[in-house]
């Protein structure tokens, strides 16, 4: 009897455990190649910065990963690992010129890192080497996710709620659409250039 009541309270907890949040899917088209979406700056909700430094390495005259996304607040390290000087540098986060920055050149090695206290997509470059391109996309709250090469996405542990969706594509326009999650959500996006 008492044993019946401990499962019957254990399920009880569990099926409300699975309503608080959920996951959003779905997928992105109309380009080809990797998007990030992201849940855009929910009113009255600010979230801690990550402790961990996400990496992002110039390799090969390449920077690698080619596309990174962090949450706001995030501290990047930005690694040369050639034998050639490699520099970094960015004109804006999202639409914001005044964001731009130089982080500087230095050699094989040596690393330096930046603080990503605004949200946005980075477009990240090298003054060196022209040809050198990465993304740094920096979502104002912790549910982001990188989509598969043919645009699957999933975004994991959402709380219940409404929200704006943000998809990023190098080659195409941001949009963005509303989402409600109840346990789970689903959105997807066909972008154009
Ligand atoms: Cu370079």
């Amino acid at each position: 009897m008492r044993y019946t009541g401990l499962v019957a309270t254990l399920l009880v907890a569990g099926l409300s455990m699975a309503a608080s949040a959920g996951e959003i899917e779905g997928k992105v088209s109309g380009m080809k190649g990797k998007s990030v979406v992201y849940v855009d700056t929910i009113p009255g909700k600010t979230f801690p910065a990550p402790k961990d430094h996400p990496l992002i390495d110039q390799k090969g005259l390449m920077f690698s990963p080619h596309i990174v996304v962090v949450q706001q607040g995030t501290t990047v390290d930005f690694q040369n690992s050639d034998n050639v000087a490699h520099n970094v540098f960015w004109t804006a986060v999202g639409n914001d010129k005044k964001a731009g920055h130089n982080l500087g050149t230095w050699p094989k090695g040596e690393k330096r890192s930046f603080t990503f206290d605004k949200p946005g997509a980075v477009p990240v470059l090298c003054n060196v080497h022209p040809e050198m391109a990465g993304y740094l996309i920096v979502s104002p709250t912790p549910y982001f996710a990188e989509s598969d090469d043919s645009g699957n996405y999933k975004i994991k542990d959402v709380p219940d709620g409404s929200y704006t969706l943000v998809v990023w594509h190098e080659g195409a326009k941001n949009q963005s659409k509303p989402v409600t999650v109840a346990g789970g959500g689903k959105a997807d996006f066909t972008l154009t250039k």
